[in-house]
């Protein structure tokens, strides 16, 4: 080592959400193209398509209010993107995850994001996947992406940054998950309305080529451009029943999510909570991390 200059510190690349591309942009780019007739799932809304992004590279880069990390039931690193965001992050956030006493699959906690351009840290855990368990995974990662957007949102947050959650090491499938993360965003847009909404950026983060590919093929669906309203006239109202399918009781979900927990025996929280409903899981996050301001 020669010296103590700052050329000697290696300096992380900084993403600014400036140079974060939106759907918008990749629409007019023809990065995006308009859905075939009767393949969009929701109406065209070109406000959304400003508010959803689509990045590939390293998350740990982006300069927004919040990321989120795609982190194991200790909270405490591992490898994937939870190994990139702790070695970035440094140590620091390490000994805040140690005092958050685990999480629950498909439940979210909040940190600061210390040596990180960005402001916070969301650590969700999703779901180890599993064929035979499919239609719980999947509500395990809807509530991923729900509970990380619920915190961001408590924190009065504008953006929120997503790796493909549960889609490395835990096996995802890369189309099934990413119909969820793009219905979950899409729902939360449509359910803040037009005007004094809370999220201003959602930022679908991705890593390799194939992921981008799928995020590519599936945002349109999503998020259609304005000009296919006219085409999508006639397929309206299938596609509002399909999208606002009766949701399945919290009741049944915990019977399933609790099954599941003793089926896996891989509980790795050693904190004493039992698995919560989305809607108690509000107030374990609020005692638990309110100490902290945003
Ligand atoms: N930026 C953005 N995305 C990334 C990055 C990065 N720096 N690094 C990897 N990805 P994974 P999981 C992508 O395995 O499946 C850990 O050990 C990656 O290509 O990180 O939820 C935890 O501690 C993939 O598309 O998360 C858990 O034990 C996506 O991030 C377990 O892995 C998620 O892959 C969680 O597994």
């Amino acid at each position: 080592m020669s010296d103590s200059s700052d050329e000697d510190i290696p300096m992380n690349r900084i993403v600014k959400l400036s140079d974060i591309r939106t759907i918008a942009d990749l629409y007019k780019s023809s990065v995006l193209k308009a859905p075939a007739i009767g393949q969009a799932k929701f109406k065209p809304n070109n406000a959304f398509l400003d508010r959803v992004s689509l990045f590939q590279g390293d998350i740990t880069e982006l300069q927004v209010d919040s990321i989120v990390n795609a982190a194991n039931k200790s909270l405490l690193g591992g490898g994937g993107v939870d190994g990139a965001i702790h070695a970035a992050a440094g140590r620091e956030l390490l000994k805040e995850c140690a005092t958050l006493k685990g999480c629950d699959t498909g439940f979210s906690k909040i940190t600061g994001a210390y040596k990180l351009p960005s402001k916070h840290i969301i650590h969700t855990v999703g779901p180890v996947y599993s064929a035979s368990f499919a239609d719980i995974k999947a509500r395990q990662l809807e509530s991923c992406y729900q509970t990380s957007i619920d915190l961001a949102v408590e924190r009065s947050l504008r953006h929120i940054a997503f790796p493909s959650i549960s889609t490395g090491v835990y096996g995802y499938p890369i189309e099934d998950a990413t119909h969820i993360a793009l219905n979950v965003v899409r729902k939360h847009f449509e359910s803040e309305g037009q005007s004094d909404f809370k999220l201003d950026r959602a930022i679908f983060v991705v890593w390799s080529d194939k992921d981008k590919s799928v995020y590519e093929s599936l945002i349109p669906e999503y998020f259609p451009p304005s000009d296919e309203i006219k085409l999508l006239d006639a397929e309206e109202t299938e596609d509002e029943s399909d999208s606002q399918a009766e949701p399945v009781p919290e009741s049944q979900i915990d019977e399933e999510l609790e099954e599941v927990e003793k089926a896996e025996g891989n509980i790795a929280n050693n904190g004493a909570e039992e698995v919560v409903n989305p809607q108690e899981e509000h107030v374990l996050e609020t005692s638990e991390e309110d100490t902290k301001t945003t």
